[in-house]
């Protein structure tokens, strides 16, 4: 009975639900102090003086750190803040909330500089600079190119040109960011509410000239953090310096304004595009720039370039140029938000895909059957090599498992009663998993197996599928696993989980150790049974005899035979690429504009499923994450700099309320990656697939009241629903 592929119920739960997990906040100390930050108020400004006078005087406060108290707390580098909400100075009180007193006793003296918000007026040579050394604010600007696009633009029956603007997102994790630090005069340890403990290590130690061994970073449960917790920030960074000066547990807490604008936000995307097409709906070029609106300090590299690599999609198209920018504005800098670069990239190609079929007269699914990619492995025009898959065979099946042509005609029928139905769908290609991974097994005394983990899950359940991968390779209950995580001590390095990587990568380590434990007590087991044994279902045999694996182990702690009981194996993972059709249903209201989905319908190959309870789940929210950019998410900002959906009360995200109802269909017939597990990350692959499929069902819904009407850009509003259909 193997574990692999079964609706196993999370083993993390327990704590999670009865309120008993760990979180950084929960972490109190003996002594503790609490940090805070002073932060600016304008978009782009000059700091002319941090005076901490009035704030020493408070007997609350222990330490005040600004400029001139040397790294890591040069805040404000080259005497300007370039973004409202960065960091001016850090204030270390007793009391949690005379601290905010404390902060408002700061006396910053600012020079209001004019701000630049928008990439095009930042891209004029006399807009504002925003890094001053760069002489533009352009901080990136790579060309993809391959074939030769310009002979198949001219050869083109078609020639297509358009722009699609996908909106900033505020990634809006459960729990804000925060930290606790604490120095005993030996070891350093940061308990962080991040993704990458290993780097907040590594950072750290580098930042204090602290040798990495004194240096222990810890990941607490972590609620959420989709791609905005995987830098290790500046407050990471000084509240543990805080704690080595002070000599001293150090807490800090964003609070949820501080966090909208201190940690990352996302997406932000634009495509400019011109592609060329054959009469019969053959993509025969794309061409065109992609823009990042990068905010003030360029973090996101590569968002989008991989927007740009990944822009033919799915399809077969064999000549493309696109070039990447990335533009500074006086914006929160922008970095991952779950897909990073991939929903993008498939919003875009998507929209092209309709945007061509509307010009040439065709049928939505007839243009993408002519131009799915029909051989795997196949090498995209941008040079990325997607692995395994039928994309034609799993189309087909898919639109016939998920009923697109019903859902159409129900729409059609439902329409004669006035309700205005839309349905749209998807098709996807996306990249996960990259870099290593690192696994420590331990075969302890009992015939129990401790499994350390490099990953660093934040809610994907990853305890639970590992256990479940390693008890099939060793063969046992799985209720004789226990997995461990997010602690430097455990493992010496790893990536963490990220990029959808996390149980190809990490769950390939976990079963090369497996592998190299039973090889280590197979010697052992030898030596035991005085012939070479085979291993089955948790036994060692051979010669009519047998022991089964925890004998074998009690047998080496007793010194009657040798084998390493704890193993480590690092595994390199290359990417791989899951396909997918996903469909939405909605519905719009013609009085208040108001968009609801109520259907929402996956068929994704991933590969193997580890865990189809856990997979399902990630497609979920990740789905209503891809309909929140359709729909309802945007960072506002006014012309002065000021982010005006600064809270919950102005930033729409979704709630269960809005969530449609979810159908969940794994491959009937995957194909499984190269990888020990066999899987493909399905992380970010909702994420990607939903918001499309939401803006194709809402334009079809729309054209019912108003043909040709076409969406180019995201979030598509209550306002302007509203508007198109007058
Ligand atoms: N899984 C499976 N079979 C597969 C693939 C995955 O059963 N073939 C299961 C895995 O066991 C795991 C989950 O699905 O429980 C996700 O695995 P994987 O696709 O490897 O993705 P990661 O674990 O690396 O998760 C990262 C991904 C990313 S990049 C973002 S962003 C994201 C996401 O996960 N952020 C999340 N899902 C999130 N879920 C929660 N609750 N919170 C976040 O912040």
């Amino acid at each position: 009975m193997r574990y692999v592929g079964r609706p196993i119920l999370r083993v993390e739960d327990e704590l999670i639900l009865r309120g008993k997990a760990v979180y950084f906040d929960d972490i109190e100390l003996p002594g503790m102090l609490y940090a805070g930050f002073v932060r600016s108020p304008y978009a782009h400004a000059r700091v002319l003086k941090v005076d901490f006078s009035d704030a020493l005087k408070m007997p609350s406060v222990v330490a005040a750190f600004g400029p001139g108290d040397g790294e890591p707390f040069n805040f404000a580098p080259g005497g300007k803040v370039r973004y409202q909400g960065e960091a001016v100075a850090m204030v270390v009180a007793r009391d949690r909330y005379l601290l905010y007193e404390a902060l408002e006793k700061v006396a910053v003296d600012y020079e209001p500089l004019p701000a630049v918000l928008d990439i095009y007026e930042a891209l004029r040579p006399d807009a504002p600079l925003v890094d001053e050394s760069l002489g533009s604010n352009v901080v990136h600007d790579k060309v993809y190119e391959g074939g030769d696009p310009d002979r198949a633009l001219k050869e083109a029956d078609v020639v297509v040109e358009g722009r699609f603007v996908i909106q900033r997102i505020i990634p809006s994790a459960m729990e804000p960011r925060g930290v606790v630090a604490a120095y005993d005069g030996d070891v350093l340890t940061i308990w962080s509410s991040t993704q990458v403990p290993f780097d907040v290590r590594k950072e750290v130690a580098k930042a204090l000239g602290l040798p990495l061994a004194r240096v222990r970073a810890i990941q607490p449960f972590v609620g959420g953090a989709f791609g905005s917790k995987l830098l290790v920030y500046p407050e990471e960074v000084c509240v543990a310096a805080a704690a080595y000066r002070l000599k001293a547990p150090v807490k800090w807490v964003a609070t949820r304004s501080e966090d909208f604008k201190a940690t990352t936000h996302g997406r932000a995307l634009t495509l400019e595009y011109k592609v060329g097409a054959s009469r019969d709906g053959r993509i025969l070029a794309v061409t065109g720039t992609v823009y990042a609106d990068a905010g003030a300090y360029y973090w996101g590299e590569g968002l989008a370039d991989t927007a740009a690599q990944m822009l033919p999609g799915p399809y077969d198209i064999r000549h493309g140029r696109v070039r990447a920018v990335a533009v500074l504005t006086n914006k929160t800098p922008l970095s991952a938000y779950r897909g990073a670069g991939r929903p993008e990239a498939t919003l875009f190609i998507e929209r092209i895909m309709d945007h061509v079929a509307d010009v040439l007269g065709m049928d939505r699914v007839e243009i993408r059957r002519r131009n799915l990619i029909r051989q795997l492995p196949y090498r995209n025009v941008f040079g990325v090599t997607y692995d395994t898959g039928d994309y034609v065979a799993t189309f087909e099946k898919a639109l016939e498992r998920l009923g697109y042509r019903d859902l159409r005609r129900w729409a059609d029928e439902e329409a004669k009663r006035g309700r205005i139905i839309g349905v749209g769908f998807s098709v996807y290609v996306e990249i996960t998993t990259f870099g290593y991974e690192t696994a420590v097994l331990r075969a302890e005394r009992d015939g129990s197996f401790t499994l350390y983990t490099a990953l660093t899950p934040h809610g994907q359940g990853l305890a639970t599928a590992l256990a479940q991968i390693v008890a099939d390779e060793l063969e046992v209950p799985i209720e004789k696993i226990r997995v461990f995580w997010g602690d430097t001590a455990y493992v010496g390095d790893g990536i963490g989980t990220m990029g959808s990587r996390s149980i190809t990568a990490g769950g390939s380590a976990a079963v090369l150790a497996a592998r190299r434990l039973k090889q280590e007590l197979a010697k052992a087991a030898e030596a035991l049974l005085g012939c070479k044994p085979e291993y089955k279902r948790g036994e060692f045999q051979c010669g009519g005899r047998s022991v089964s694996i925890a004998e074998v182990v009690k047998a080496v702690y007793r010194g009657k035979a040798e084998a390493q009981l704890t193993v480590e194996a690092i595994y390199h993972a290359e990417p791989t690429f899951p396909f997918g059709v996903h469909l939405a249903v909605v519905e719009l209201d013609p009085e208040t504009g108001f968009v609801k989905p109520l259907l929402y319908k996956s068929y994704d190959d991933v590969g193997v499923v580890v865990n189809p309870l856990l997979a399902a789940g990630q497609v979920m929210g990740g789905a209503l994450q891809g309909i929140a950019q359709a729909l309802y998410e945007e960072a506002i900002y006014d012309e002065a700099g000021n982010l005006v959906t600064s809270n919950l009360a102005f930033y729409y995200v979704p709630t269960a309320a809005e969530a449609p109802r979810y159908e969940v269909y794994f491959a009937e017939e995957p194909h499984p990656s190269k990888h020990p597990t066999g899987t493909k990350g399905i992380g970010e692959a909702a994420t990607i697939a939903a918001t499309p499929a939401v803006v194709m069902a809402v334009e079809d819904a729309m054209r019912r009241v108003k043909p040709g009407v076409r969406i180019d850009k995201t979030p598509i509003t209550p306002e302007d629903v509203w508007r198109m259909l007058r």
